[in-house]
């Protein structure tokens, strides 16, 4: 099990986390992920098995907002 933290650009009310996430709780290979609104810091376990950081940011990069590494 692999963690993964990012800074999420573009979330402006709980309606944008709950889409965030909704698209990491069906990310296949995510078993866990945690988005705080006012930092715009999500916090994703994943396993590194099944996903990868790359295929994680694109996915939330799909539904426009920006994402990258802290
Ligand atoms: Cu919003």
């Amino acid at each position: 099990m692999a963690q993964l933290v990012l800074d999420i650009g573009g979330m402006t009310c709980c309606g944008c986390v709950k889409n965030v996430q909704k698209v990491l709780d069906n990310h296949i290979g995510v078993s866990k992920a945690d988005i705080d609104l006012a930092s715009g810091v999500a916090t994703i376990d994943f396993d590194e098995q099944q996903t990868q950081e790359k295929s994680i940011i694109e996915a939330i990069e799909d539904i426009g907002f920006d994402a990258c590494k802290r």
